[in-house]
Parts: C-alpha cells; structure tokens; sequence
C-alpha cells in the first residue's frame, strides 16, 4: 500500500515514513500547494483541503494540519500555529509564556486520508507543559519548547520516540486502525 504525503513540511514528511513504514504502508513525497480555509477547528480545515485536492483529481493521499495549544493563551497559537511560527517563532511564544506559571499546552495533529475511494478524518493528540527555554537540535518547528514530560523537549528525542508519543504518531495508530477495518 502506498500513500502518497502531501505536505510542505519535511519535518512531518521524515515521521510519516517511519511511523507508517512499521505498519507496512509506504510513502511518497508530494509537495502540492492547496488553499486552507479559516477555522478554529483543524478537522474542519483538513475536510475542505481534501475535498479542494480531490477535485484536482489527486487520490491516496495524507494531509496533515498541526498545532499547539497552549493552556495560559486561550489555546493560542492552535489553528495560527503556522503563521505564529513565521513571525513570531519560538522566542516569540516563549516570550508571550513569559512569567506564566500555568505551562500546560498540548499538540494535536489531524490526518485527513483518501484510500482506495474513501475518506478518514483523525485527530490525535499528546499533552505536555511549553519550556522556559528551547532546547535540543532534533525534530522541526515548535519542538524545541514543548515537552511531553516536563523534562526533555522533542528536539531532544529521537523521530521513532517522538512517533511513539507524539500527536502524530497518535493520529498514525488511529489512521491505521480505520484502514484495518476497511481491508
Ligand atoms: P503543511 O504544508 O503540511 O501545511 P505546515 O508546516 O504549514 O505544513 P501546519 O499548517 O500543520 O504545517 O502548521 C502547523 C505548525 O506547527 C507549523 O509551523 C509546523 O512546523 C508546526 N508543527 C506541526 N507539527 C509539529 C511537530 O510535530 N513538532 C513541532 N512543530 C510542529
């Protein structure tokens, strides 16, 4: 089986290989632009985009849209965290977190996949506390500040432990079982 991952970001391209491969589904690279509308609710998001690339006349295929939400920000920067990582970056939200005792954040992932004909929706999701400072080189955009435990962040974890804990590897697990169902 392969699935084909349309994404801009090489970060998520790196995790879907390992995560899926393990579960015997290979993966292709596809960088596809497609507009993504506005919503506080990133199922939302994924539903219209994949609708927008199936009319395209693309299928097998995964997307993914992100975010972290922090607790103290009102769930800032959630849907934004893409825009957020562009201007302000992680000194930014750092900054905002500032003198902020309440550290509790969380990242959730939602899949949007079209296999064999049909579509599945999934969010997973991993909770954890926004860091005082960035830490670790491993891993992409918002990982060197949050951290699963309270102590290492996920740029200090290798990409195989990240997938076992991470919003992504949860939303993965998920994705699978729907597609065991149907095979
Ligand atoms: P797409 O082309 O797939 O949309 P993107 O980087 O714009 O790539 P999102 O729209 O999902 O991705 O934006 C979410 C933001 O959160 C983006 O800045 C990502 O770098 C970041 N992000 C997503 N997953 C992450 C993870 O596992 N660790 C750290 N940062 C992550």
């Amino acid at each position: 089986m392969m699935l084909k991952v349309i994404t801009s970001n090489l970060g998520k391209v790196n995790e879907y290989r390992a995560a899926l491969s393990s579960f015997g589904i290979d993966t292709e690279h596809l960088k596809v632009p497609y507009d993504e509308i506005q919503s506080s609710e990133l199922t939302e998001v994924v539903g219209k985009a994949m609708e927008h690339l199936k009319a395209s006349g693309l299928s097998d295929f995964i997307i993914d849209d992100s975010g972290i939400f922090a607790d103290a920000l009102n769930g800032f920067p959630g849907v934004f965290s893409a825009y957020a990582l562009r201007t302000i970056g992680n000194a930014g939200i750092l900054k905002l977190m500032e003198n902020v005792a309440d550290r509790k954040a969380n990242f959730q992932c939602c899949i949007g996949c079209n296999i064999r004909g049909r579509d599945i929706i999934v969010l997973g999701r991993c909770d954890g506390v926004i860091l005082t400072e960035e830490t670790g080189t491993e891993g992409f955009g918002f990982d060197p500040i949050f951290s699963h435990d309270g102590k290492r962040s996920f740029a200090e974890i290798p990409l195989d432990e990240k997938n076992g804990i991470s919003h992504r590897g949860d939303a993965v697990r998920l994705l699978v079982d729907e597609i065991k169902k149907m095979i």
